[in-house]
């Protein structure tokens, strides 16, 4: 197990804390880590689910009286998807793919992770900066790989839950799970014929 920081910046602050358990103990830049480790009551629990080409995301919060579902939220190679982040809660990641490898990977955490189809790789993070972030797939997986794109947003707890209420109301709810038979996000035909 590993606990690591992002590299020192100008005022010292990391944008999160990541957790995981490595097979070689390096806080290395592509971490696999076993499928069925978890981390001990972590505040939420989210999966990203990667597929050729884009993320959906789910957030167990069926317990959570301040939600009371799981809310799923699917992104598309034109509609890049958002992910919430509550800023200091440990946040335990379930990455999983549908397809292909991808790599879930957001660059202002300074960490990555793979998805392999048929496994579940887990690590735990700790935003602890209020923010935007890009995320993207770190794994060439075919030809809109540079789509997989998605915004991370760090906010309030109270901004996670209204935002989380928010797609409920909208239906979202219920989980969208590892699923290979669903494995391509459509392609729109106009990217298709300018690629
Ligand atoms: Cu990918």
């Amino acid at each position: 197990m590993w606990r690591g920081r992002t590299a020192a910046r100008a005022d010292d602050a990391p944008d999160a804390i990541v957790i995981g358990a490595g097979h070689n103990g390096l806080v290395a830049a592509n971490l696999l880590v076993d499928a069925g480790w978890t981390v001990a009551n972590p505040d939420r629990t989210i999966m990203a689910l990667g597929q050729r080409w884009s993320w959906t995301f789910n957030y167990y919060e069926q317990d959570n009286p301040a939600v009371g579902a799981v809310i799923h939220n699917a992104g598309t190679i034109e509609n890049y998807p958002d992910l919430y982040l509550p800023v200091n809660q440990r946040i335990l990641f379930k990455v999983e793919s549908n397809d292909v490898d991808h790599s879930f990977w957001i660059p202002e955490f300074y960490f990555k992770m793979d998805a392999i189809p048929g496994r579940t790789n887990t690590f735990e993070v700790t935003p602890t900066k209020v923010g935007t972030y890009l995320g993207k797939c770190a794994e060439l997986c075919g030809a809109y790989h540079s789509q997989m794109l998605f915004n991370v947003h760090v906010v309030t707890l109270p901004e996670y839950y209204a935002y989380l209420n928010d797609l409920k109301a909208k239906g979202q709810t219920g989980e969208i799970p590892v699923n290979p038979e669903t494995t391509t996000v459509p392609v729109p035909s106009a990217k298709e014929t300018t690629k």
